[in-house]
């Protein structure tokens, strides 16, 4: 037992895409539970991960990345996702790529300075790219005089640096409180979900320049027999050419996103998974608001 007071709540984590914002969830929570790529526009829907410790437990918002570009139905879904979590967060970690300022990120600043209520800590990620770290002190501050931040900490999600320090500080502005969620729930997504974004991210790593931006993956079937998952997921594409790319020659890209996935499966479910992949084509889902409902892109999620 400890006597200082316990604390709990929401942690919105916001940036342009590919900054490493899915990667700083994995990181403070110990364990991947969002997917990651080299490529923009991975996240897609918002996801909470919770950490839950004697002290306190932190509820972290990761979101899509905020982009220039809405001119798809699901562009403007995966904003909006975004968006909405700057509000009814009890802090925000406001993430940037290293000295690599650009537009978009100028953008997501403007929506903080409209729309944040809560503290935003300015996050600046990669660090172990930089190899003068001389250069950052004065990009450090020029980055500080743009806002009211509560604190301008550079880390490394991949690496784990100053990790610990970001966590002390987001425990130091959260709100006291009681538990919001049971002390052994880790998120708030089911593990059908879950599957299928781990199917999804070994095709953002398969499939290199040639990936279908839309493509997307339904799980079908997902029986708990005890000692495995049977699990069944469809890949949809938007057109034939793209449904070729995805089996690729003789199946084998097929088969290896397959095996990937099993894997990751396998380590988050802790559990035997029998995994079936189906490929097929939807035109133009990505366009169609409709159809992004359901296949279970709607704004309540
Ligand atoms: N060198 C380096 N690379 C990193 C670091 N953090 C993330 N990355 C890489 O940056 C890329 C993007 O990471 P994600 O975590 O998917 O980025 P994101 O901000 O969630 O991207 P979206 O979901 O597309 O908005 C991946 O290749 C990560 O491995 C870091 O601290 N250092
Ligand atoms: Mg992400």
């Amino acid at each position: 037992m400890t006597d200082s007071v316990f604390k709990s709540g929401y942690v919105a984590i916001i940036g342009r895409p590919n900054v490493g914002k899915s990667t700083l969830i994995n990181r403070v929570l110990g364990q991947k539970l969002c997917i990651t790529s080299r490529r923009p526009q991975t996240t897609r829907h918002r996801i909470l991960g919770i950490k839950t410790s004697e002290q306190s437990q932190l509820i972290y918002v990761d979101t899509p990345g905020l982009h220039i570009d809405d001119k798809r139905a699901m562009n403007r879904y995966m904003n909006r996702a975004a968006a909405s979590s700057i509000n009814d967060v009890d802090v925000i970690l406001f993430v940037v790529d290293g000295m690599n300022w650009t537009d978009e990120d100028e953008r997501v600043l403007e929506r903080l300075k409209e729309d944040a209520k809560a503290p935003v800590i300015l996050v600046i990620n990669k660090m172990d790219k930089l190899e003068d770290k001389e250069v950052m002190l004065p990009h450090i501050e020029q980055l500080s005089n743009k806002f009211d931040f509560s604190n301008v900490l550079p880390i490394s999600a991949r690496k784990g640096m100053n990790i610990e320090q970001l966590e002390t500080e987001i425990t130091t502005l959260m709100p006291e409180g009681e538990l919001i969620f049971p002390e052994d729930q880790f998120t708030d997504r089911s593990s059908r979900f879950l599957a299928a974004e781990l199917v999804r991210e070994q095709l953002f790593r398969h499939l290199g320049q040639e990936l279908p931006y839309s493509i997307t993956v339904e799980i079908e079937q997902f029986d708990d027999e005890e000692k495995l998952y049977r699990i069944g997921a469809v890949i949809y594409v938007e057109r034939d050419g793209q449904k070729s790319i995805v089996i690729g020659k003789k199946g084998e890209l097929l088969k290896s996103v397959g095996k990937g996935a099993r894997i990751e499966m396998q380590n988050l479910f802790g559990r035997k998974v029998f995994l079936r992949l189906w490929v097929k084509v939807r035109e133009g889902w990505g366009d169609n608001e409709r159809m992004l409902k359901n296949l279970g892109y709607n704004d309540e999620l």
